[in-house]
């Protein structure tokens, strides 16, 4: 069986995802996510002009050696880009291998290792009473685990904190975590002002809600390593599941000095695209999750290797699952998060709306667990009239400062 075509779909359901169709000389079609959050087009070009060329003629059973073909065979390694190319055409090559066999891919992956995936979604609010009542909102829609982030005292609007309908001056993100402008928006940020805010914020949420609801929380990369050596120690007493991104990932020797100081689980890694990225953080013991997505890190194939790599050094899984991973990334993980032995925890936005008008999902979420469901290879499908309705509107994530204008991680 040979791939004959390969095409690349761009659409704007409320946000941007680029999507790879291959289909087969025997009609089977598979599906790959390709979506780069603020450099959709960069991915899109590449695969259209660089690897789809590439793909026409090859055997479509053979997802390794093509793999490899296009990370090898490329000489430049690595990187965002390249690496979500090559993570669709992986995907979309395990789900029609998954539907030729008639089994979902988990199957063939070895099979499930759980009921479902524990799923944390993000609540937030601009102070601690909204935060509360979105707390309570996750609960009731059935969430089991949830990430708390809030407004900061002082400051305007704070990446990840959802703008209530009625925050006014175009400052709301109609689809966070990214904003339909042509240039990014600006925010200003104080991290001696959110150190002092976050410990009482949690104080809080247990104090409402009680000890055993798992609790995470995304620092965003935000800190240096003593500052979120010290958030993680006064976050002690309200035991987190996790604290995400403390500081910015890429400086692997910085997590140590967080470790020397603090005992909350440390999770990284959503920005990362390669196992490589991690080999001091997994083989020092550093981090406790493992926080890449299928959709950046060169799809199944790679992610399986990167999971079972940390699996060795007793990390755990918490595969990346914003609404920026397009439900076929979204599908991907769930067939990962069944089967591999060492899975943590699985992020999840619930998509909006308009975004299942275009990509027919099948997977099910019950009692707090995510299940990509039985159907045959991913178990998700792509209407192409629905994605021409929805035609593709920059939108750029935003870009913070400090507030005397300094450039700042975000
Ligand atoms: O900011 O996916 O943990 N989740 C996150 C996400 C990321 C976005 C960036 O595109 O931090 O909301
Ligand atoms: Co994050």
């Amino acid at each position: 069986m040979k791939i004959e075509s390969a095409e690349t779909v761009v659409t704007s359901p409320g946000r941007n995802f680029v999507t790879l169709r291959i289909t087969t000389t025997d009609g089977v079609t598979g599906l790959g996510d390709a979506t780069l959050n603020g450099r959709e087009l960069a991915v899109e070009t590449y695969l259209r002009e660089h690897v789809v060329p590439l793909l026409i003629g090859r055997d479509a059973g053979r997802i390794e050696d093509t793999w490899q073909y296009l990370y090898r065979g490329a000489y430049w390694r690595r990187g965002p880009v390249t690496m979500a190319a090559i993570a669709a055409v992986d995907t979309a090559l395990w789900d029609i291998k998954a539907k030729v066999a008639g089994m979902p891919l988990y199957q063939l992956l070895g099979g499930a290792s759980r009921a479902g995936a524990l799923a944390y979604g993000h609540a937030s609010g601009r102070d601690v009473p909204e935060l509360l009542d979105s707390v309570r909102a996750h609960l009731d829609a059935g969430y089991r685990a949830i990430r708390v982030q809030t407004g900061v005292p002082g400051l305007g609007s704070v990446y990840g904190v959802a703008a209530s309908p009625a925050a006014a001056g175009g400052k709301r993100y109609d689809y966070e975590p990214a904003q339909r402008t042509a240039l990014p928006v600006e925010e200003t940020w104080d991290t001696r002002a959110y150190l002092r805010h976050v410990p009482g914020v949690f104080e809080a949420v247990r104090a409402e809600f009680g000890p055993e609801l798992p609790l995470l929380h995304d620092g965003h990369h935000r800190m240096t390593p003593i500052q979120a050596g010290r958030l993680g120690r006064d976050l002690e007493p309200y035991d987190l599941f996790w604290l995400e991104d403390a500081t910015p990932g890429e400086d692997q020797a910085a997590l140590r000095l967080i470790r020397q100081h603090t005992t909350t689980p440390l999770a990284i890694g959503e920005v990362f695209n390669s196992a490589h990225d991690y080999t001091t953080l997994l083989q020092e013991r550093l981090i406790d999750y493992v926080r890449s997505a299928v959709t950046h890190t060169g799809g199944i194939t790679a992610m399986r290797k990167l999971l079972d790599m940390a699996g060795h050094y007793g990390a755990k899984s918490g595969i990346h699952g914003p609404t920026d991973i397009s439900p076929v990334g979204m599908a991907a993980a769930l067939h990962l998060d069944l089967a591999i032995h060492n899975f943590g925890i699985q992020e999840y936005m619930r998509h909006s709306a308009e975004t299942l008008e275009v990509f027919h999902t099948s997977y099910t979420f019950q009692d707090g667990l995510l299940h990509p469901s039985d159907a045959p290879g991913l178990g998700v499908v792509l209407d192409d009239e629905a994605a021409t309705r929805f035609p593709y509107e920059p939108a750029y994530l935003p870009v913070n400062r400090l507030t005397d204008g300094t450039v700042h991680d975000w």
